[in-house]
Formats: structure tokens, sequence, C-alpha cells
């Protein structure tokens, strides 16, 4: 019965950080890969730079600080909020941020 209850807890143990792995949250800047956190075209606001820089082929990218994450989610989604400060959950594999959920921070 002992033994079972510790296998029952470990088990529990290990779901509990699966499922803290799979999700976070994270604060930050919606940018693009081109730019990074230094936006570089010059007479653009930042909104149309990430847009521009997408269209030209880099992605949607979310800045923390100093940290860039490439962010994985639908146009609809990432669009309306480029170059805005945003909350974003998701799932972070690498350095890449599937995004599954996405709000503006005002
Ligand atoms: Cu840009």
């Amino acid at each position: 019965m002992k033994k079972l209850s510790i296998a029952l807890m470990l088990a529990l143990l290990l779901c509990a950080v699966a499922a803290q792995a799979a999700t976070s949250t994270f604060t930050g800047f919606v940018t693009d890969t081109m730019c990074g956190k230094d936006h570089m075209m010059t007479g653009k606001d930042e909104a149309s730079c990430v847009r521009a820089c997408v269209k030209g082929g880099a992605k949607y990218a979310l800045a923390v600080g100093d940290t860039i994450y490439i962010l994985d989610g639908s146009k609809a989604q990432l669009d309306p909020v480029a170059g805005r400060k945003v909350t974003v959950s998701g799932e972070l594999k690498g350095d890449t941020l599937h995004v599954s959920s996405i709000a503006e921070v005002k």
C-alpha cells in the first residue's frame, strides 16, 4: 500500500511538471525576426515595420527584454498586435513559442 501511494505521488508530481512545461505565459513586444528588439526601418512606426518585415519573409517574434522568441501563430492573431505590448500564452519549444492565446496589454 505504501509503495503504491509513493508511485501515485510520483506520477502526480510528473504530471504537474509536464503541465507546467506545456504552457507558459510571456509578456513582451510583438516584433519580427528581422528587426528583433530594434526596428531598423526609418520613417515607419513599429507596427508598419513588423508588417513590412513579415511580408518580406521574416517571422513574427516576441521580444521579452533581450530575448527574442519566434512566434508560431496565425496572421489573424498576430497582425493586429504588431508592435504592441502583449501577453502570450503558449508552448515554448526551443526558441519558438507556439501561440495558444495572445492579448494586448494596455
Ligand atoms: Cu521590422
